[in-house]
């Protein structure tokens, strides 16, 4: 069943003894607020010098994409870094990038072997995504790509703030939700 491969937390993201954690970065990889500041500094400087040199390679990360380093000092094993999309009253494309984000951290941790991984809640904070509609977002994508892969055994969402939390309380328990 893939809701027992779904797990609800609430806290600190960088704490977690988990294969990979994922990053709400931007586009430029080298860290910001947040969650990404958070993580930039329980990790230690591993983090920055390896986005650095990723960005020498390829420039950066895109909107939706998503890119993997060590987790320096963190119990994690990986970051991956994935970057959200800004929030805008016209919505152009924004569903779809969250998805994306989503799916791509997800297909690059099975290509990396990953068996547990923690999200935080993309774009939610500093990019405004409203919070209802990222987190449908968020576990409609994770529940699709759970019923086609068998390698990760442990998605866990990981909610900062109490309304996050009370929000995916509800819809991981809600009987709709749970159809999908
Ligand atoms: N653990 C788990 N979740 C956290 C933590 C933490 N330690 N700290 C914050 N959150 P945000 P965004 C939650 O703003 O909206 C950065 O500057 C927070 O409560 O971190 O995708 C980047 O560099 C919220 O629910 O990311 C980008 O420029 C969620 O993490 C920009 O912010 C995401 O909030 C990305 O904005």
């Amino acid at each position: 069943m893939n809701a027992l491969r779904i797990e609800l937390q609430k806290g600190d993201i960088t704490k977690l003894h988990v294969d990979a954690i994922v990053n709400a970065a931007n586009t430029s990889l080298l860290g910001g607020g947040g969650v990404d500041g958070a993580i930039h500094r329980a990790s230690g400087k591993a983090i920055l010098e390896e986005c650095i040199r990723i960005r020498s390679k390829q420039g950066g990360c895109a909107v939706g994409e998503a890119v993997i380093t060590t987790a320096g000092n963190m119990p994690a094993r990986f970051v991956i870094h994935t970057v959200g999309p800004v929030w805008s009253k016209n919505n152009t494309g924004a569903d779809a990038l969250l998805c994306n984000a989503y799916q791509n951290s997800l297909q690059l941790a099975v290509d990396n072997n990953v068996k547990t991984i923690a999200f935080p809640n993309i774009s939610t904070g500093i990019y405004s995504f409203p919070k209802d509609k990222a987190a449908e977002i968020a576990i409609r994508t994770v529940k699709d790509f759970l019923s086609s892969n068998n390698q990760i055994e442990k998605v866990i969402f990981v909610c900062f703030d109490e309304e996050n939390y009370g929000i995916y309380e509800k819809l991981l328990n809600s009987k709709t939700m749970s159809l999908l």
